[in-house]
């Protein structure tokens, strides 16, 4: 396994639509074991392969407490099936948008179609973080992130603070 860069805004590639992927073979599957190991060092609850640079429909998650077993989830293809109507709001934060967090409102509750780590068609009901962690992972597969659901007031506020933060890191680079 390797560990991967993650991308952050504005990197324009954040801002892209990710393909479909036709077969879960060797590659994807190196690519999913890649990602979990980014993830778990950011360290992160969920990661979608566009953060690291990869345009592909893959997502992987793992909502497991540090001193817990780990139980990563490795989600392809996913679609949205089912959607609650009530909305539960979560302060959500973003390995692509570093340090800056945010309440977001979503639906509560979720059902996705997907294919597993072996390319087995699967369903999965979601609620509470797994629902949100789930949206917003699918929502970076169509190049949205978690400050598009914000005020425009919030979401330029946010951008602001993370340039800032990216020109102090140069400095001390430079
Ligand atoms: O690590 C992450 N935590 C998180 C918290 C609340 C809602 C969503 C997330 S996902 C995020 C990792 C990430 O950026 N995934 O795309
Ligand atoms: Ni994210």
């Amino acid at each position: 396994m390797s560990k991967k860069k993650i991308l952050t805004v504005p990197d324009v590639m954040l801002r892209k639509v990710s393909a479909p992927v036709i077969t879960v073979d060797k590659e994807i599957k190196k690519l999913m074991d890649d990602m979990l190991e980014t993830m778990y060092a950011a360290p992160g609850i969920g990661l979608a392969a566009v953060q690291v640079g990869i345009l592909k429909r893959v997502i992987v998650i793992d909502l497991s407490k540090e001193d817990e077993k780990k139980t990563p989830l490795f989600i392809v293809n996913p679609e949205i099936i089912f959607k609650s109507n009530d909305l539960v709001s979560y302060e959500e934060g973003c390995l692509s948008i570093p340090n800056q967090f945010a309440e977001v409102k979503r639906p509560s509750s979720c059902k996705i179609s997907f294919l597993d780590y072996n390319g087995k068609k699967k369903e999965m009901h979601a609620e509470g973080l797994l629902a949100t962690c789930i949206q917003h992972e699918i929502d970076h597969l169509n190049g949205i992130l978690f400050i598009d659901h914000l005020s425009k007031l919030k979401k330029d506020l946010i951008l602001k603070k993370t340039k800032k933060q990216k020109k102090e890191i140069d400095r001390v680079v430079v």
